[in-house]
């Protein structure tokens, strides 16, 4: 595994299952040629995993900035399991990178703790393209399925505790 000791995703793939689930998922279009492959991996592991395609809602905002707020518009609906979030923010190119990864991650975390519904953070921040590039390439980082993975684990914990 690419990712390393660190990761959940070895562990998890191939044993949650989406069958029955609902995701948003909601993508930024800045860095769009690192945050597109990383949706379609969202898509693709969700679906792998037996989420209905018609079941996951995709979503675009113009920048990770936008990414709380439709997720919080999106979540307040309870319409969906679990919303996804999936941004790119880059040090070396981003003024501010750090006040907006920072608000960024604030901000999604918040959506999920006053909703109380799950919020997958598929937000890259790296040093440069190339490796926000390496993270989203499904042979190498494959930060996508690692988020879809999460989200699939997310919706089967608060499936079991909402059942009681
Ligand atoms: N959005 C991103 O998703 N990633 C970025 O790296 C990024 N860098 C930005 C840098 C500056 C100086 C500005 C003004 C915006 C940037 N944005 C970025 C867009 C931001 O998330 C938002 O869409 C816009 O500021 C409009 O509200």
């Amino acid at each position: 595994m690419s990712t390393g000791d660190r990761s959940y995703a070895a562990e998890l793939s191939g044993r949650v299952s989406g069958a029955g689930r609902r995701f948003a998922v909601v993508a930024a279009r800045f860095n769009g040629n690192v945050t597109e492959p990383l949706l379609q991996n969202v898509v693709a592991c969700l679906t792998e995993h037996g989420t209905d395609a018609k079941a996951v809602e995709v979503h675009r905002v113009p920048g990770a900035w936008e990414l709380p707020q439709a997720c919080a518009r999106l979540a307040r609906d309870k319409r969906h399991d679990v919303v996804i979030a999936l941004g790119c923010l880059i040090r070396g190119e981003t003024a501010h990178f750090d006040v907006i990864a920072h608000e960024v991650a604030r901000g999604l975390g918040a959506v999920s703790l006053e909703t109380g519904v799950p919020v997958a953070f598929g937000v890259l921040t790296t040093e440069t393209e190339r490796q926000a590039v390496e993270r989203a390439d499904p042979k190498r980082g494959n930060k996508g399925r690692e988020v879809a993975l999460a989200a699939l684990e997310m919706a089967e914990l608060f499936g079991r505790l909402n059942s009681g």
